[in-house]
């Protein structure tokens, strides 16, 4: 009896399955109260000889562990598999990848730089660290002028003829020295001012230059592509009036302003109730300009333009701090598409 009762330990202990109905029979097998194996040996108890009892009790209850430990082993290694499977359902929804969004600034750039592709400006790159004639002598800066000052430029090191650049014009006059006109380039890129952070300023900051070099180029066409362009950006319904400037650059200059993106010109808080909001300044190009790229300035004229892309970018968005461009928060971010 003894022997057996061992030999269905052994069995019971080698015994493996991992389909839940074989190992419910294995269970009712040993288990059943009707017939089971366990039951009918612990009803055959009374019968054992007293000095036997012992023994016996001791090797069945062996026997009704090892049942109930294979049964609990077999059924959890059913539920980790179950859980595997679960994990390798190639038919459920994958995980969400949060996807970025494009910089504000660079949503602006690339939408003018679309608009003036399609009037046939080609993208034009300068340095960021550039030499005096570059960024200022060639572009007809007198030598006392005060944006030369330490105050706007930053010098690399004590080298007063290596700078960072103050405007993208430096990219202009490279292609001017390297081109004969027809010129017609747009000039993205980072610019740097030794400026106080403000919610209006900032030390670095983004432009877009533009700039037409050919035979009989006129303050008409100027006005005309400066309109296209703010029809383009700002909507159809943009109007846009020049107002007389100065810039070293440029001769005669003026500013630009677009009829008011909020109210439309009536006055309101964003125009300063003027109706209009100051965008780009522009200009035919100073005959001393083309002269100092070795460009005829009796044959050819030009019409030039410059943009800061954080104010379009602050009109476009109705962004009130500058700052917010270059935190790079995505609660932010996120929010301009
Ligand atoms: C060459 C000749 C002329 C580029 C120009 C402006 C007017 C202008 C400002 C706008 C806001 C700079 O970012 S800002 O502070 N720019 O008003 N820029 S005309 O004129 C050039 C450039 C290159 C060879």
């Amino acid at each position: 009896m003894i022997e057996n009762i061992k030999q269905y330990i052994s069995e019971a202990e080698n015994y493996t399955s991992d389909k839940v109905d074989e190992i419910e029979e294995f269970r009712i097998k040993y288990m059943s109260k009707k017939g089971g194996i366990v039951t009918n040996l612990f009803k055959d108890f009374r019968n054992i000889p007293a000095e036997d009892k012992k023994e016996y009790g001791q090797i069945l209850n062996q026997l009704k562990n090892a049942v109930e430990n294979k049964v609990n082993v077999l059924k959890s290694a059913l539920k980790t598999v179950d859980a595997g499977k679960k994990d390798l359902d190639l038919t459920l929804p994958g995980d969400s990848v949060n996807l970025g969004t494009r910089h504000p600034i660079s949503i602006v750039r690339n939408e003018i730089i679309e608009i003036f592709n399609r009037l046939g400006f080609a993208i034009a790159e300068g340095p960021e660290i550039e030499d005096d004639w570059h960024n200022f002598s060639a572009l007809n800066f007198p030598k006392e002028h005060p944006a030369r000052d330490m105050q706007d430029t930053f010098f690399v090191e004590t080298n007063p003829d290596i700078l960072l650049r103050t405007h993208t014009s430096n990219g202009q006059v490279r292609v001017m020295e390297n081109n004969d006109p027809p010129i017609r380039i747009i000039v993205p890129g980072r610019v740097f001012r030794n400026e106080a952070i403000s919610a209006r300023a900032h030390c670095i900051f983004h432009q877009i230059e533009g700039l037409y070099i050919d035979e009989n180029v006129s303050f008409a066409d100027l006005k005309q592509t400066l309109l296209y362009f703010a029809k383009e950006f700002f909507g159809e319904e943009t109007k846009i009036r020049l107002r007389p400037s100065y810039f070293p650059f440029t001769e005669p200059s003026a500013e630009v302003d677009i009829s008011c993106t909020l109210c439309g010109g009536k006055g309101c808080n964003v125009c300063k109730y003027t109706g209009w909001l100051e965008i780009l300044g522009c200009g035919m190009v100073d005959p001393n300009v083309l002269e100092s790229s070795n460009i005829d300035s009796e044959k050819y004229t030009g019409f030039a333009f410059g943009m800061g892309l954080e104010r379009i970018a602050m009109l476009k968005f109705g962004i009130k701090d500058l700052r917010l461009f270059f935190e790079n928060d995505v609660r932010f971010l996120s929010q301009i598409q």
